[in-house]
């Protein structure tokens, strides 16, 4: 019960549709976490881990069916399908309603429908904004008590309002025939039925933090993004904060937790987000961003001490781990941990693992952990003004083409680069994986509206900025002709978050090129890193019939925006080929 009549009326109605047994208001208490748990544990949702090794752990196995997002079943439900692009699946608003109201009708029948009135942002922000998520799911229910704000502290910041973003979510019958996850923006308004998975059940996430706020935010004129937000500690003290938008299971969570190789001449990252950042224009004309989340959900495999140790200390208590393995002593196990898999392992599937069974862990598995808890977590993570953002970046698994790092000519530029974003694909979303798709800005799954108005978004808030930050692409993930990849990444990345700061502060050294500012030979840091003088060579040469091609791929993609694209998206494609043509002309004369 709540003395918001708009909400306490939602609610009602929901449960009229849904017909739940019992409703429970989430109060957002660590007893009530704990009463959330330990009724997993016994009806078998959760399994408990060594709690002498991971005090308060617990594994989570999906159903085989649900283990990652389900794009081609994710929706905008837009009154004009051209609000909603070419970007989106899309879906008349009454038929969604009406199709949707059949698989909700009774599908709460014996079951507890929990009402989780969650934040998103820190506490007594003025960019916080609140939602409620409806249901059927504990496990949904006790990953959002750690992934937002949720509760008390949400009502209270309500108050008699009636600006929330509701979200009704029902594990339905976990069928794929009958799962839809809708948005409807012009309502502000989500239903979800049939997944418990993270990016299609805790609401406040994929749905709420970035496609329903980022048309929200195109309204109001800020900026909801899939980026990590870090602090870039110099040896002076000094922090430089930058924002980095890459597709999912791309290394966000290591970025954002890096360890930086360069630690004894005193850099060091601090992290703020490592998914999601909302960010304004202050009254002085400065980007801030605000993390909206208050915790991790990361992809387990490849996460090791050597890899991400910060991220493996940070897991080692109240966490939840969703279809990783189990080893024989009750403790986490996945691909890439570090450790030879024990005897007597069981799969994700709670099967006995062998070496011919496939993998232990789901690809897609994932450590759901308070971010407060990270040894990293920046002093200003919760800082209701958010961090100003001196830099931009974006990243994608490229193994050829894209250099190492390159810096865009100015902001409308660096729009540009970042709209014609090539990524792999990756296990994060169901379907193939490895596959060069566009991902502009990593938002390609993300965006609650046509991207066309995205990219003039983008453009317009250029306008706004004083000192616009700037714009880079990195590619951590390069290979050789025989597979191998050219750059080690993790911690050694700090090698050029330092010349992305030099860049900031005018002092770092660059060539001019047809796509871009790249590092000049010697601008790189590599003091105490092996690496062959061919293969930074590599990484920082210029690909001209890759670019070319990759021009041709941005044609195709563009297209299908129409008039709707904006011209100087175009302008500045046609200026790239000019420039690639021209320096390959030159480049055949020498
Ligand atoms: C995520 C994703 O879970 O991007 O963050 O899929
Ligand atoms: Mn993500």
């Amino acid at each position: 019960m709540t003395g918001n009549a708009a909400l306490q009326r939602w609610v009602d109605d929901c449960a009229r549709l849904t017909k739940p047994e019992r409703i429970h208001w989430c109060t957002g208490t660590p007893e009530e976490y704990r009463d959330l748990i330990q009724t997993m544990v016994r009806d078998g949702t959760l399994i408990e881990l060594n709690q002498q090794s991971h005090p308060n752990c617990y594994l989570h196995r999906s159903h085989p069916n649900d283990v990652a997002r389900t794009e081609n079943l994710t929706f905008i439900c837009t009154t004009n399908k051209e609000d909603a692009g070419p970007n989106n699946n899309w879906m008349d608003p009454t038929e969604a309603k009406e199709r949707l109201t059949k698989l909700f009708d009774g599908s709460m029948k014996g079951r507890t429908m929990y009402v989780v009135p969650y934040l998103m942002g820190p506490v007594g922000s003025q960019y916080s904004r609140v939602g409620v998520e409806i249901t059927d799911s504990a496990y949904v229910a006790a990953n959002m008590y750690i992934m937002t704000r949720m509760g008390e502290v949400a009502l209270s910041q309500l108050g008699a309002s009636e600006d929330f973003v509701p979200g009704l979510h029902s594990l339905g019958d976990l069928s794929p025939e009958r799962r839809f996850i809708m948005h409807f923006p012009d309502e502000r308004l989500i239903w979800s039925i049939g997944s418990g998975y993270g990016g299609n059940a805790l609401l406040g996430k994929k749905c709420f933090a970035l496609r329903i706020a980022s048309s929200i935010a195109r309204q109001e004129g800020w900026m909801a993004e899939h980026m990590l937000i870090i602090g870039l500690e110099d040896p002076s003290g000094q922090v430089t904060y930058m924002a980095a938008a890459f597709p999912s299971a791309s290394g966000k969570t290591n970025l954002a937790m890096m360890v930086s190789s360069l630690s004894d001449q005193g850099y060091k990252v601090w992290t703020v987000g490592d998914d999601i950042a909302w960010m304004h224009v202050d009254e002085e004309g400065q980007l801030r961003a605000v993390n909206p989340e208050a915790g991790f959900f990361g992809v387990a495999p490849g996460t090791s001490y050597a890899t991400n140790p910060i991220a493996m200390d940070t897991i080692r208590e109240n966490t939840i781990f969703t279809n990783v393995g189990l080893t024989p002593s009750n403790e986490p196990w996945w691909e890439g941990i570090g450790s030879d898999p024990p005897e007597g392992l069981i799969n994700w599937q709670g099967n006995v693992w062998s070496s011919e069974g496939g993998r232990a862990a789901h690809p897609n598995s994932r450590f759901t952990v308070p971010a407060r808890q990270c040894p990293s977590i920046s002093k200003q993570w919760e800082d209701p003004r958010g961090v100003p953002i001196a830099a931009i970046i974006w990243g994608s698994r490229r193994s050829a083409v894209v250099p190492l790092v390159m810096q865009a000519f100015d902001w409308q530029h660096g729009v540009f680069l970042g709209s014609g974003m090539g990524a792999e694909t990756t296990a994060a979303a169901t379907g193939a994986v490895g596959v060069v798709r566009r991902d502009p800005m990593a938002m390609l799954p993300f965006c609650g509206y046509n991207m066309a108005d995205y990219f003039q978004h983008w453009l317009n808030i250029g306008k706004r900025l004083k000192k616009a930050p700037l714009i880079f692409r990195v590619n951590w993930f390069r290979k050789d002709k025989d597979g191998k990849f050219l750059w080690p990444g993790y911690g050694e990345n700090i090698r050029v978050l330092k010349w992305i700061l030099e860049r900031i502060r005018g002092s770092g050294r660059a060539v001019e090129t047809a796509i871009g500012f790249l590092p000049s030979q010697d601008a790189i840091d590599l003091n105490g890193l092996e690496l062959a003088p061919e293969a930074l060579r590599e990484m920082l040469s210029v690909d001209k019939t890759g670019w070319i091609n990759g021009a041709l791929a941005m044609e195709d993609f563009y297209s299908q925006f129409g008039e709707r694209l904006p011209r100087e998206i175009w302008e500045e494609h046609k200026k790239l080929r000019e420039r690639l043509q021209r320096s390959s002309a030159s480049s055949t004369k020498a």
